[in-house]
C-alpha cells in the first residue's frame, strides 16, 4: 500500500515536473519581438517574429536588397502577397487571433521565415 502511494506520488511529481518545465521553457523562450521584418541579401531578419495573440497586427516590412527574388512577401496561411519596393516601408496587417507558427516566404519559397503567435 505504502509502496503504491509512493509510486503514485512519484508519477504525479514527474508529470508535473516535466509539464512545468516545458511550460516555463515555452514562455521564457518565445520573447515578443518588434513587429518588423527587414529583408536583406541573406533573407529575413528576424527569421522568427514573435507576436502576442490579439487582433490585427501591423507589421512593418522594409526591403533593403535589390534581389528580384525578394520583391514580394507571401504569407500563405492568410493569403497575403505584397509587393516590396526597395527601401520603402510596407505595412502588412497580420491576424494574430490564432496561436501558432505561420510561414512567410518569397514568391518562390526559397527564403522563408516564421511568425509565431504566442
Ligand atoms: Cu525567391
Amino acid at each position: 500500500m505504502i509502496v503504491n502511494l509512493i509510486g503514485l506520488a512519484l508519477i504525479v511529481f514527474i508529470v508535473f515536473w516535466f509539464w512545468g518545465a516545458s511550460y516555463s521553457l515555452r514562455s521564457s523562450k518565445e520573447k515578443e519581438t518588434k513587429p518588423e521584418i527587414t529583408v536583406t541579401d541573406s533573407g529575413y531578419e528576424p527569421g522568427n517574429l514573435v507576436l502576442k495573440q490579439g487582433g490585427m497586427m501591423p507589421i512593418n516590412i522594409i526591403r533593403k536588397t535589390s534581389k528580384d527574388c525578394l520583391n514580394r512577401l507571401v504569407i500563405p496561411s492568410q493569403s497575403l502577397d505584397v509587393e516590396l519596393p526597395v527601401n520603402k516601408q510596407v505595412v502588412v496587417h497580420f491576424d494574430t487571433s490564432e496561436k501558432g507558427r505561420f510561414q512567410f516566404q518569397c514568391q518562390m519559397n526559397m527564403y522563408k521565415g516564421f511568425i509565431s503567435v504566442v
